[in-house]
């Protein structure tokens, strides 16, 4: 039977199989959740917004006949893969997840590794900086008690509400970032301390590389836990599994 796959996208990866399962003529869809205002566009029939939870994933795969997911969500998609992992078996249909290796640090990183995003609001309980937080938007907030900082804000989108920080600046920008220009703007802005997820990958890789050019404390966001599934490294891998 042709097999009809559903991409749980968002990352650089998902695009680069998107790309790969249109020009190899499967039928799949490609679903992002919604959370910028343009995402990229992708070379699939794609779809936009949650599911409703695991029992609406559940409902979508079966009216949709769907035979194999593949969940390309970033690392910190926690929710989106533990609700794939339930519905997949709660609806019998093959998942695989395609992700990317955590970065390691390397020689003259100074990373100070934090478990969560309070971890990381905890390791700026320190005098004023300057910190650039590359986080994204959704837990900006968490940070503001550390009111002694001046905060560099990279956003996908221009923020739509106000911010409670004394101090900030919002650059708009949307990635893959290179080197060049991240460590021109984290010269620009003096900034002294960075706050990143362990994202992996090589799209939001370069602040990580400039902060060690510029011997700067990265403070560095693990990845949370998410259930036992089937990991694939590389688009050929997802493409093997499918066949
Ligand atoms: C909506 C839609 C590509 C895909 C680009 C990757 C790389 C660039 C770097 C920094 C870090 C951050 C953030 C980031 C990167 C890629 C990849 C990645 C980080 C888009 C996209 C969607 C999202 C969601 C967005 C989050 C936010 C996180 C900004 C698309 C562009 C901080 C994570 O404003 C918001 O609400 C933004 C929300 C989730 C984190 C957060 O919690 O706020 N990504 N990012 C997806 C959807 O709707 O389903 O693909 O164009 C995708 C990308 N963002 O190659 O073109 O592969 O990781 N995205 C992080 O990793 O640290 C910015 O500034 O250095
Ligand atoms: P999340 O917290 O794991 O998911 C929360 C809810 O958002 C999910 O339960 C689901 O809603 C919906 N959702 C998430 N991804 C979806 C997708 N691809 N298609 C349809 N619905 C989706 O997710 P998140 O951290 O907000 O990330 C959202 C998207 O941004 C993901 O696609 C991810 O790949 C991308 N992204 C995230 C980050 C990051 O730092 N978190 C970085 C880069 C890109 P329902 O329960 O209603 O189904």
């Amino acid at each position: 039977m042709r097999p009809t796959v559903l991409v749980l996208g968002g990352t650089t990866e998902a695009t680069a199989l998107a790309q790969a399962l249109s020009d190899g003529g499967y039928d799949a869809t490609f679903s992002y959740a919604g959370r910028v205002a343009q995402p990229k566009a992708q070379p699939l029939p794609t779809r936009i917004g949650g599911f409703g939870g695991v029992d609406g994933l559940v409902n979508y795969l079966h009216e949709h006949h769907i035979t194999h997911v593949i969940d390309a969500t970033h690392p910190f998609a926690a929710q989106m893969s533990r609700n794939a992992v339930a519905a997949c078996r709660k609806a019998d249909v093959r998942l695989i997840a395609l992700t990317r290796p955590e970065w390691l640090a390397l020689k003259g990183d100074r990373w100070t590794h934090v478990p969560d995003m309070a971890g990381a609001v905890g390791a700026l309980d320190r005098g004023s900086c300057r910190v650039m937080l590359a986080i994204g938007k959704q837990q900006l907030a968490e940070f503001a008690v550390h009111r002694q900082h001046h905060y560099l804000l990279r956003l996908v989108d221009e923020p739509t509400v106000a911010l409670r920080f004394d101090s900030y600046e919002v650059v708009v920008a949307q990635g893959p970032f290179n080197l060049t220009d991240d460590l021109a703007l984290m010269r620009a802005h003096k900034i002294d301390l960075l706050v990143s997820k362990n994202a992996g990958g090589t799209a939001a890789r370069a602040k990580i590389d400039a902060a060690r050019e510029m011997g700067i404390e990265v403070v560095m966001i693990d990845r949370p836990k998410v259930p036992k599934r089937i990991v694939v490294g590389s688009v050929d891998d997802a493409l093997r599994w499918i066949r």
